[in-house]
């Protein structure tokens, strides 16, 4: 039994997304969620331990962090083939993408937002928009996927972002056929109109 916490329009869009190219069997709970504008508050149902979505329950086991989730989600159900399984070659780029995101491509857009940036401690840890750019666009250049061949939960994950931060969207035309490519997939367009 899967279910999912979900509020509009944040990240748990992208789970949203997934679900859909999955086709999972899933109960999907509508929670509120403090807003950054101050609406919104925090939804006593919801059991993510800060009140953030997104948060999955299966079999009473709870998931947080978006990366996690999807990749507990492509191991849960791998005859979809939307994740790099643990004996695939493959899966240790595959794990890198999910957490490059958490760890390196969110933070980088963020810091900047916060005007940090510049910080000695935060160009060593994480870098900056063009040392992000040129990771994807290098990526970009073997296929139309980030994997390669193959779409997977890490161009949904990756893609997300850029859904939210248009501006930020890196030049290279392949960087911007990629999320064109991504957002032309049936599964996101259902996600968008259940959304
Ligand atoms: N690192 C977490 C971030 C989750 C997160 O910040 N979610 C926001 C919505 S986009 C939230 O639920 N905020 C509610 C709050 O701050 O109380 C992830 O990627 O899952």
């Amino acid at each position: 039994m899967l279910t999912f916490y979900h509020a509009s329009k944040s990240r748990s869009d992208r789970v949203l997304w997934l679900l859909q190219e999955l086709d999972a069997p899933v109960e999907t709970i509508r929670t509120d969620i403090r807003r950054q504008d101050g609406s919104g508050g925090r939804d006593p149902r919801n059991p993510h331990p800060e009140g953030k979505v997104p948060a999955l329950v299966h079999d009473g086991d709870l998931v947080t962090e978006s990366g996690a989730i999807l990749l507990y989600l492509t191991d849960l159900f791998p005859e979809r083939g939307l994740g790099i399984g643990a004996s695939e070659p493959g899966r240790g780029a595959y794990l890198t993408w999910l957490f490059w995101y958490g760890g390196v491509l969110e933070p980088v857009y963020l810091l900047e937002m916060m005007g940090v940036s510049d910080h000695p401690i935060a160009h060593t840890t994480f870098r900056d928009r063009e040392a992000v750019a040129a990771r994807l666009s290098a990526a970009l250049r073997t296929g139309p996927w980030l994997m390669g061949e193959r779409f997977t939960a890490a161009d949904i994950l990756l893609c997300s972002l850029y859904l939210y931060l248009p501006d930020a969207v890196p030049a290279d035309p392949a960087v911007r056929d990629w999320i064109a490519r991504c957002t032309a997939r049936d599964a996101f367009a259902r996600a968008q109109a259940l959304d």
